[in-house]
């Protein structure tokens, strides 16, 4: 039985592969951090049949503690400062979880289990303003954020230690991938939340930033079944996971709002205190290589995305199901 290691199990993506790791006969390992309340909402139905084990990207020693006593074949360093607005106003922890977090993992790998396979979760976001359209794995990277930053720092480590100590360690950039398990800070399911809140009269309005901005939006179960294809590749090599398609919050917002048989235009208010100090105006990406080297294809598309959000969403207010 092969061994998974995961940092960042609690969140969105963590969740989904631990799913799909148990499924395909993994002994997973949780990585989780010391908190006064537990964060397993998202992990509650598959808690049973994981090892969740205390460590902290902010500490070396517990990493490599963590990675000596499980002795995993495999590492998905999915834990990170994820959300971009707070990286403005928390820009040295970004970089301390979302950078160097990073060297702190390969390190570890590096010192206690160096035959083991690394993951690591690169993001479109490094491509910020983008120099070309749609953006591959050979686009120049613009960030636009201390997130987008810090992610850059964090892929250029991972293929350093793959070049300098010959690590299996890989980069997936992956575009924006969204699902009924998304934080609802974000933009997709804060819009698909507000849309469950005002058709079941808990709110009357939503407050949007700016809804021009355009990104290529996936289904976050499809997009860990590319992170564990690029760990079974017979050499390690950075892959692009996208749609290839792009999309701009007011068309999320239409869609959404349409789905539930109302009108977006008299519940969204913009309010300016969401527009960043930089944005990413538009991400588009190509995912040809992962579609051709690993078989990878998403089978969620971006209505049945919005479809999917808005459902459980609603189905949560009406008292009907766990998110
Ligand atoms: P998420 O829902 O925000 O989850 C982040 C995870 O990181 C949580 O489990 C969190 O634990 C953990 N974490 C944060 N700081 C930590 C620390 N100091 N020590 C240990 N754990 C820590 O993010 P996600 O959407 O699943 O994304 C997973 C990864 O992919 C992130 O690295 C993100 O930047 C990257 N990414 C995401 C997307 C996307 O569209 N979702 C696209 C490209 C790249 P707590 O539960 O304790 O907070
Ligand atoms: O949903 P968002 O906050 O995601 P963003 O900034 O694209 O970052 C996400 O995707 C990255 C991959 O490219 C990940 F690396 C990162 O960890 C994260 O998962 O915002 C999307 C767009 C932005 O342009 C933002 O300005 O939506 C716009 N937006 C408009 N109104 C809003 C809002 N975003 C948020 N969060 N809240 C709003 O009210």
């Amino acid at each position: 039985m092969k061994k998974a290691l995961i940092t960042g199990i609690t969140g969105q993506d963590g969740s989904y592969l631990a799913d799909l790791l148990l499924e395909k006969g993994y002994e997973v390992y949780g990585m989780v951090r010391r908190s006064s309340t537990e964060t397993f909402e998202r992990i509650s139905h598959l808690i049973d049949r994981v090892h969740l084990m205390q460590a902290d990207l902010l500490d070396e020693l517990s990493l490599i503690r963590l990675v000596e006593s499980i002795g995993p074949d495999e590492v998905y360093n999915l834990a990170a400062m994820s959300f971009v607005p707070t990286s403005w106003s928390q820009p040295v922890l970004t970089g301390e979880f979302t950078a160097i977090g990073v060297t702190r993992v390969l390190e570890a790998l590096r010192i206690a289990q160096p035959k083991a396979r690394f993951y690591q979760a690169s993001s479109s976001e490094m491509f910020g303003m983008v120099r070309e359209v749609p953006q591959t794995e050979l686009t120049p990277f613009h960030p636009r954020s201390p997130y987008g930053v810090a992610k850059v720092y964090g892929h250029y480590i991972t293929v350093n230690y793959r070049e300098s100590y010959d690590l299996f360690a890989v980069s997936g950039i992956l575009f924006n991938h969204e699902s009924p398990r998304r934080g609802k800070e974000f933009v997709t399911r804060k819009i698909t939340d507000g849309v469950a809140r005002i058709k079941t009269g808990r709110a009357t309005e939503l407050r949007l930033g700016n809804l021009d901005a355009e990104r290529d939006w996936g289904f976050a179960g499809d997009y860990v079944e590319a992170m564990w294809r690029m760990l079974q590749a017979d050499a390690p090599r950075d892959y692009v996971v996208a749609t290839g398609e792009t999309h701009s919050v007011r068309e999320f917002c239409e869609l959404a709002f349409g789905h539930v048989g109302l009108d977006w235009e008299q519940y969204v208010r913009v309010d300016s205190s969401l527009v960043r100090p930089a944005e990413v105006d538009q991400l588009l990406g190509d995912a040809t290589r992962a579609e051709t080297e690993l078989g990878w294809r998403r089978r969620v598309d971006f209505p049945g995305l919005v479809r999917m959000m808005v459902d459980a969403d609603l189905a949560r207010y009406q008292g009907g199901g766990a998110v």
